[in-house]
């Protein structure tokens, strides 16, 4: 099957497809292989394992630990089929090997069916910092976790859903936004303590505490529709988080949200530019920096 996905067409534009696109069927998925990865896969995986691991009591969300606890995950790239049947155990979730970005509509149909899609190769040692199209490390590590939290779990089958739904009347920019400010760089407000849980955060070691306690990004309290208007960049570290109390709240957003409402009365308004912010944004403050 010789399938072309034009990048181009993903919301993360720009990014160079690696993957191995020619073996996946009508929904992208491949077969992991894991008896491929070689000596020095595991042995990066470990690395960049280690360094997060490292972040995690003092940057992320609970439930976010709970779920890397339960994914046992760090002696090296992990085996999709052993993760999927603890994942299946917590939240009836499993993972799907795929060659990496994959065309809205196959992503949102896995989603829609409790199937999240992991790309299946990992990043070259001189990659370890820094990478914009996502690897398995990002897709497991990050993603994974989150996942086994019943509320999550539910909204991001939700997510699924609606998007399929919002790729009818061509308003999947409006829901990726929502994707990328929660499932990606969304923060979690704790006993007034702010914490990770998306996926571009928890898995980047310069973006994790960078998120939770620099001076220099706006942290907004979560709004649908500001979030459905704004821009973002995929290349540097975000300019704006936007901070929720509860999981509820990311599930709400979406169970009430009516597509054909927003498309009729929201988008003749301008998009919000990257970094601004607005006089009605709830403005919260960082963490303290963690002591030296
Ligand atoms: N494919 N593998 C993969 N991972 C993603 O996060 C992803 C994707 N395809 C489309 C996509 N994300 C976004 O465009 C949607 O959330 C809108
Ligand atoms: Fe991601």
């Amino acid at each position: 099957m010789n399938k072309v996905f034009d990048p181009t067409t993903a919301s993360h534009e720009g990014a160079a497809l690696r993957g191995d696109y020619s073996q996946a069927g009508d929904d992208f998925a491949i077969a992991q292989d894991w008896t491929a990865y070689t000596p020095e896969d595991h042995a990066l995986w470990r690395q960049l394992y280690q360094r997060q691991i490292s972040l995690m009591p003092q940057y992320a969300c609970a439930e976010f630990r709970a779920g890397l606890d339960h994914l046992d995950c760090a002696d090296g790239v992990p085996d999709f089929e052993r993760a999927s049947k603890r994942l299946r155990a917590l939240t009836g979730w499993e993972l799907v090997a795929v060659p990496g970005l994959i065309p809205d509509d196959a992503f949102f149909k896995h989603l829609s069916e409790r199937r999240f899609p992991v790309t299946s190769w990992l990043r070259k040692p001189e990659e370890v910092e820094y990478l914009v199209e996502p690897d398995v490390f990002h897709d497991f590590f990050g993603h994974l976790p989150i996942i086994s939290d019943p509320v999550f779990a539910d909204f991001l089958q939700l997510y699924g859903k609606r998007g399929l739904e919002a790729e009818q009347r061509n308003a999947v920019k409006y829901l990726a936004r929502l994707y990328w400010y929660t499932v990606e760089f969304g923060l979690i407000r704790r006993n007034g303590q702010l914490k990770a849980f998306g996926a571009g955060i928890l898995s980047s070691s310069g973006e994790t505490p960078y998120a939770v306690e620099s001076q220099t990004p706006a942290r907004v309290k979560f709004d649908r529709e500001r979030i459905m208007h704004s821009n973002y960049l995929i290349d540097q570290f975000q300019k704006t988080y936007f901070v929720i109390d509860e999981f509820d709240e990311l599930f709400a957003a979406l169970d009430t949200l009516d597509i054909d409402q927003f498309l009729k009365t929201e988008t003749d308004k301008p998009d919000i530019a990257v970094g601004r912010t607005l006089a009605s944004d709830k403005l919260i403050a960082p963490n303290a920096p963690r002591a030296a």
